[in-house]
């Protein structure tokens, strides 16, 4: 395990660095603000896995969670869900306004690829990180999930496979990312078809989790979206029902354990985190 304390200084300090300004004050309120740190802990589990130094992967975390901020902050967006609240506490476009949310979003995004390389790896590495950050988060990963959501928003007759096709994109590829990352910090290339089965089925996991979670809890009092459920769109929930979605969460969990067999080395971490996502009420 590792003392996220000390990942959030870090972390904290590398939003920090550079010009002061609204756009930075922007960034670093929506960044440092209580967030699970799902993405990052991922990728720490990955490492210790494959018998890594966890810090090693600080920069390549702060990167993927800082993707992860600023995808929520677009969403945040009038434009876009047009949630008040992220986190607990008024969006980035409540606390300050839409263009600086706008800017801090690109701000976090673009600074990602930079803190990326800080990593201490050979060129090669950084090069494929770099890759592998555009290609998860961008038009054919994440971005494309969330335009399959936005059009899934007047089309009353989703079934289950959109809503997985969606969600594929739109959440699993992000969590993904941080087990391809890993692979690729530890030269492991080779056990990326692997990492990406494991991935995408905790993602679409989480997601379900994440649609019951919206369900059964006040959303008010854990600050999280209320749009989905108040435009009505389709989630693993309405379409499947609540025990059914309850019963896929543990068969994911059954799952993708089986598929970490495939690993040597102390998994212990990861099986905390999985433990964790399965249960988590928040
Ligand atoms: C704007 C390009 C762009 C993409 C937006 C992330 C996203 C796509 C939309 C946010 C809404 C949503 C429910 C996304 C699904 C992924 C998800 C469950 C995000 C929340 O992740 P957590 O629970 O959040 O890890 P914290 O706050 O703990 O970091």
């Amino acid at each position: 395990m590792i003392d996220l304390d000390t990942f959030e200084t870090y972390l904290q300090t590398k939003v920090n660095e550079g010009q002061t300004g609204r756009v930075k004050a922007a960034m670093a309120y929506s960044l440092i603000n209580g967030g699970k740190r799902m993405r990052p802990q991922l990728l720490f589990a990955t490492l210790q896995l494959y018998g890594l130094d966890p810090t090693i992967g600080f920069p390549c975390a702060s990167a993927i969670e800082m993707i992860h901020t600023y995808s929520l902050i677009h969403d945040d967006l009038p434009a876009m869900d047009d949630d008040d609240m992220r986190r607990g506490q008024p969006s980035c476009h409540i606390q300050f306004d839409e263009a600086t949310a706008i800017l801090a979003g690109d701000g976090l995004l673009t600074r990602a690829f930079d803190i990326v390389l800080e990593t201490n790896i050979d060129a090669e590495k950084k090069v494929s990180l770099v890759s592998a950050l555009s290609r998860y988060s961008g038009v054919d990963g994440m971005i494309y999930g969330q335009e399959l959501d936005l059009k899934a928003e007047s089309d009353t007759n989703l079934t289950l496979d959109d809503v997985f096709l969606i969600d594929t994109y739109k959440t699993a590829k992000l969590l993904t990312l941080p087990f391809v990352c890993g692979a690729i910090i530890a030269g492991k290339e080779t056990d990326i078809p692997i990492w990406q089965k494991v991935g995408y089925a905790l993602g679409i996991q989480f997601q379900i989790q994440d649609d019951i979670l919206d369900q059964t809890q006040s959303s008010q009092a854990l600050g999280k979206s209320t749009s989905d459920t108040e435009n009505h769109k389709q989630t693993f929930v309405s379409l499947m029902g609540l025990e059914a979605a309850k019963k896929k969460v543990l068969t994911y969990q059954t799952e993708i354990e089986d598929m970490l067999s495939h690993f040597e080395g102390d998994f212990s971490y990861l099986q905390t985190l999985i433990d964790f996502m399965t249960q988590r009420t928040y």
